[in-house]
């Protein structure tokens, strides 16, 4: 394309890039504004969102002296409480949390989620099930009236690596669509897709070019299928019907576990689904 196209669709993108971290932080910001008191055992989620989370968690502990204590949903979240200086528990010494805030990838009118586009899902869940409260943050991308509207890479399930062949087969089999183990990108194709994508103004799909990896493992060493749905279940029912096949550990499917979702508006408001 011309220069100048190029120049402004890299321009729109990255203000729809700018305008989604803005609805992240929003989100974020008000969740703990209105969910987090002092003296409580915090859950901390996973994810892009959560960030925003903790930088104002972390400030408010400053500012207002509170005495909170944090359990990670992952290693990453275990280093975002570690670098803001935030105390770190777990669930041995609190098995108990008062809150639990977590991103997710798409959330229905009924609050179902699926979770688990960046694998932590398993801990996550534990973590959300242990919690008196679960709090979900997202931009307005995330916000839909059905699981799939919006988020398109499937429900992700963790499985023990020995038994991804068989689960996938399964699931296929019962529920119909499409499993596909998730594979490891490496960064230098990452980047190279992206500058493709730059040059040709185009999204290129990964599946074309090489350069995966190998299995993405997840903190528990186990493997994560990529579960494409055909079309709309009933969610409650496929999540325990899932769980039951031997060698899953856990799916992102996440029903009637969530008490409220703050989405975090184009128009710079907040949303707040109970
Ligand atoms: C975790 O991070 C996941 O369960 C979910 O897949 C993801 C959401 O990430 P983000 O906040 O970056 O959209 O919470």
């Amino acid at each position: 394309p011309p220069a100048s196209l190029t120049h402004v669709l890299r321009f729109s993108q990255s203000a729809a890039v700018n305008m989604a971290e803005e609805a992240k932080k929003l989100a974020a910001y008000s969740a703990v504004d209105n969910n987090v008191q002092n003296n409580q055992v915090v859950g901390v989620g996973s994810g892009s969102t959560i960030v925003y989370a903790v930088d104002r968690l972390a400030e408010r502990v400053r500012q207002e002296k509170l005495n909170i204590v944090c359990v990670p949903t992952s290693f990453q979240a275990r280093q975002l409480i570690l670098q803001h200086g935030l105390v770190l528990s777990d669930l041995e010494r609190h098995p108990e949390l008062d809150v639990a805030i977590d991103g997710a990838d798409e959330v229905d009118a009924e609050l179902t989620l699926i979770k688990g586009g960046g694998g932590c899902l398993t801990q996550e869940k534990i973590v959300a099930g242990n919690s008196k409260c679960f709090v979900v943050i997202a931009d307005y991308r995330k916000d839909s009236r059905a699981l799939g509207e919006q988020w398109k890479k499937g429900v992700p399930i963790e499985v023990i690596p020995m038994a991804y062949v068989p689960v996938s087969r399964v699931i296929a089999k019962r529920f119909g669509g499409e499993v596909n183990l998730r594979m490891a990108v490496s960064k230098a194709v990452k980047t190279r897709v992206r500058r493709r994508s730059r040059a040709f103004a185009a999204p290129f799909t990964l599946s074309v070019l090489s350069g995966l990896q190998g299995p993405v493992v997840t903190d528990n060493s186990n493997f994560i299928l990529d579960w494409k749905f055909e079309h709309i279940q009933n969610w409650s029912e496929v999540n325990t019907a899932i769980k039951m096949i031997p060698g899953v550990v856990e799916t992102g499917l996440f029903v009637n576990m969530a008490e409220r979702a703050y989405f975090g508006m184009e128009d710079g408001s907040v949303k707040v689904r109970k």
